[in-house]
């Protein structure tokens, strides 16, 4: 794969999740040798250490959305980091933190896509659809919000301006996802999410639906930004996590997005979000972020394997 100028941001954020201790995240993805895995690949990486949240007062939307005002700073900070590292020719890789994070760095990834003329895709892997909305959360957490927020749903009020940048929710492609809310069902439904649950990665193999996405982001000439949630992972692989959910995807199945990611040559950024460190078992979930990751940026067992023809 092609020399990337990465850029490693640490997005501590864990007001958006119902338990503690994802804000330890970003330190145990560096501890992983998330850096240094990716530079033996040959790229750029600089670490440009932890984001902060901005200082914000007098957000006041009403529902259920616990912390509003931590998640909101959140939001601006991380929206315009992501913006500027694209705007500079660099990928982001968000170490989060809970997925509240992509509030943010989705929102300003789309700003960078609309500035430059292109759609913005997103390859969402998670167990959650994350398209709660304070009008419809039930449990208030901000984590299952994200994807309700960047792709415009009203109900957020003043965290960015009314002008800012979403992704169409016919862009948005999710795969792994077996656990959905009552109202959070009928909203992806209606707003056309492309959803690949658990069952149809059984049904059809995770390579096919995802041969198929590629082919479409491809075409189409957009901008594709990777979210991975820990618990798209099944629990058995992935403990550090808040919210395991059974029957998620297997090592083989998790690697095989990533390698057909990085042949695709087609990611421009990415989060590593919900890493808990406090739930894991010895940095075992840690470290499988950071192999997925040097998956997805060109580690491979061989540089070219055969292929079905090569067999006389
Ligand atoms: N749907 C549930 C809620 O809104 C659970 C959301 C959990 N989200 C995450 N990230 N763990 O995917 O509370
Ligand atoms: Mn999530
Ligand atoms: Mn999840
Ligand atoms: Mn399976």
């Amino acid at each position: 794969m092609e020399r990337r100028r990465i850029s490693l941001i640490g997005a501590p954020v864990e007001l958006g999740a119902g338990l503690p201790g994802c804000a330890m995240g970003p330190g145990a993805m560096r501890i992983s040798g998330l850096a240094a895995a990716l530079a033996a690949l040959g790229h750029e990486v600089v670490d440009g250490g932890d984001a902060m949240a901005a200082a914000v007062s007098g957000i006041g939307f009403g529902g259920n959305a616990r912390h509003a005002p931590n998640i909101a700073g959140w939001t601006r900070s991380l929206e315009e980091v992501a913006y500027r590292t694209l705007q500079e020719g660099r990928l982001p890789i968000f170490m989060g933190g809970d997925h509240a994070l992509a509030m943010g760095t989705v929102s300003g990834a789309a700003r960078h896509a609309r500035d430059i003329g292109r759609p913005l895709c997103v390859i969402w892997l998670d167990a959650h659809a994350d398209f709660n909305t304070p009008m419809t959360s039930e449990s208030g957490n901000m984590h299952g919000m994200p994807v309700a927020y960047y792709c415009g749903e009203p109900g957020f009020d003043g965290i960015l301006g009314d002008d800012r940048a979403t992704v169409d929710p016919a862009n948005v492609f999710m795969l792994g996802i077996r656990s959905v809310d009552d109202r959070e069902r009928q909203l992806i439904a209606e707003r056309g999410v492309q959803v690949f649950d658990m069952r149809a990665i059984d049904e059809f193999g995770i390579a096919a639906i995802v041969r198929r996405i590629l082919a479409h982001v491809g075409k189409i000439g957009a901008m594709l930004h990777v979210s991975l949630d820990v618990d798209f992972l099944d629990p058995a692989i992935a403990p550090g996590v808040g919210t395991t959910v059974s029957g998620g995807a297997n090592l083989r199945e998790a690697h095989l997005v990533m390698e057909m990611l990085c042949e695709s040559g087609l990611t421009t950024s990415m989060d590593l979000a919900e890493l808990n460190p406090y739930l894991d078992e010895r940095g075992k979930s840690a470290r499988l972020l950071t192999d997925l990751t040097a998956s997805l940026f060109g580690r491979k067992v061989l540089d070219k394997v055969a292929t079905l023809m090569t067999i006389p």
